[in-house]
């Protein structure tokens, strides 16, 4: 099999960056070695910012978004029992539209089959040759026989724990990396939210966040030690945990229910640079983790498909040019770094640390007093929360 584009991974990066090229006339394979039940059973992300809702603009899968994202003017933070609303619209004229990474890796996935693009999923021990030289190719097992993909490109969009970035020599990338000591460990469940906006809360027994799907389905994550396990969290351990690290007039408002989900995330921030080698180019997680607190995941992996479909129309149809592939990892980068920086500080902000000492507790304090007493503060808040320049 021949195409122009290989793309490694069926996540929210490789379908988005297939459709988009699709759309472009440029022909691509998408190779995900999980089914696409396992894929769309992954509860992950619930925060667009514009430039996701644009990069789906650009897709053309908008249909179900605008019709059941419920745009966000603002969300509340509660810190040690004092509360601020940052209300994005006020202090910075936008918003974040709430809709699932679910409900968004569907929408892609029916798209791409009305247009008869090509995924081969169950796709097994997929490798990546010749990166480097004119010729790359792709091999991979499906029902007992190795196949082979040839194309111009490859796009590594096969997650953190992919074959992409490995198959990069060792000594071409530099990585950075923290590692966060607890987890998030979320639920899902059909009761309606508590609050008509998301809560980021910091109590002292840790971190919550009351996040939601859609008028009837609600989505919480409460910080617990890498320890936990998830089977030792029953529903009712989940909501009297939950309710009891909240203010006692938002807890009054939860509606409990059965959980349709549990699970717990490890919390880490890491980059790897450059974003492309040769042939070979890295989107979303395949390059870059960020800790949940900002909502920024999902959306650098928008960003990053978006510059990288610019780069491959600019190469497709302007005669070759390769200013436009030359310039994609910096071109990330610059976004990369800034919402790293912000997923961190709110990482560190919102969450207590096994070693905080009195000295972290005060400065926890005072940067949410910044909040408090600063518009500056607050629209710096509201300007990357909403997603920076793109
Ligand atoms: P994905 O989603 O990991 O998809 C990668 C795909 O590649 C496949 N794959 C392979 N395929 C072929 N061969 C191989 N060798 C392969 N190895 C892997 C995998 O099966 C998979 O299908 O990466 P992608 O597409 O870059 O998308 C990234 C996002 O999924 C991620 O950044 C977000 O979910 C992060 N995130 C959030 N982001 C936001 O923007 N807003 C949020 O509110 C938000 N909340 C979250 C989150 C992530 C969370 N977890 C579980 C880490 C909340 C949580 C709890
Ligand atoms: C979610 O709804 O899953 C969610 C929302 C906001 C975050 C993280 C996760 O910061």
């Amino acid at each position: 099999m021949k195409t122009q584009v290989a793309i490694i991974g069926a996540g929210p990066s490789g379908l988005l960056l297939g459709q988009i090229l699709s759309k472009s006339g440029i022909d691509n394979v998408i190779l995900e070695r999980k089914d696409g039940d396992y894929v769309l059973g992954r509860i992950r992300a619930g925060v667009l910012e514009s430039v996701t809702v644009d990069g789906l603009k650009r897709a053309g899968v908008t249909k179900n978004l605008e019709a059941e994202g419920i745009p966000h003017d603002g969300c509340k933070f509660v810190f040690n029992g004092q509360e601020y609303r940052v209300d994005f619209e006020k202090l910075v004229g936008r918003h974040v539209t709430v809709y699932g990474q679910t409900e968004v890796t569907r929408d892609l996935m029916e798209a791409r089959a009305e247009i008869g693009a090509t995924t081969i999923y169950d796709a097994s021990n997929v490798a990546l040759h010749d990166v480097d030289g004119a010729a790359p190719y792709v091999t991979y097992e499906k029902d007992g026989q190795t196949h082979r993909l040839d194309c111009d490109f490859i796009a590594g969009c096969d997650g953190f724990h992919g074959v992409s970035r490995q198959t990069i020599p060792a000594d071409v990338l530099t990585t950075y990396e923290r590692v966060y000591p607890f987890g998030w460990l979320g639920m899902l469940a059909d009761v309606p939210p508590c609050h008509e906006e998301l809560i980021y809360g910091k109590s002292e027994q840790g971190f919550y966040l009351c996040s939601q799907r859609s008028k009837t389905r609600s989505r919480y994550y409460l910080q617990v030690p890498l320890t936990e396990k998830v089977e030792d969290w029953s529903d009712e351990r989940f909501w009297d945990e939950l309710k009891s690290r909240m203010l006692p007039e938002d807890a009054k408002n939860v509606v409990t229910g059965p959980s349709l989900e549990k699970s717990i995330a490890p919390l880490r921030s890491f980059v790897t640079e450059p974003m492309r080698y040769k042939k070979l180019f890295l989107a979303g997680d395949a390059a870059h983790i960020v800790p949940p607190t900002g909502a920024k995941g999902l959306n650098l992996a928008a960003s990053d498909v978006m510059y990288l479909a610019d780069a491959f129309e600019d190469y497709y149809h302007n005669d070759h040019s390769e200013a436009g592939i030359d310039g994609y990892s910096a071109r990330c980068l610059k976004r990369v770094w800034g919402a790293e920086r912000f997923s961190w500080y709110m990482t560190k902000m919102m969450h207590s640390f096994t070693d905080d000492d009195a000295w972290d507790a005060k400065m926890k304090q005072a940067e949410f007093n910044q909040l408090l007493n600063s518009e500056y503060g607050a629209k710096l808040l509201a300007e990357n929360y909403t997603g920076l320049p793109y």
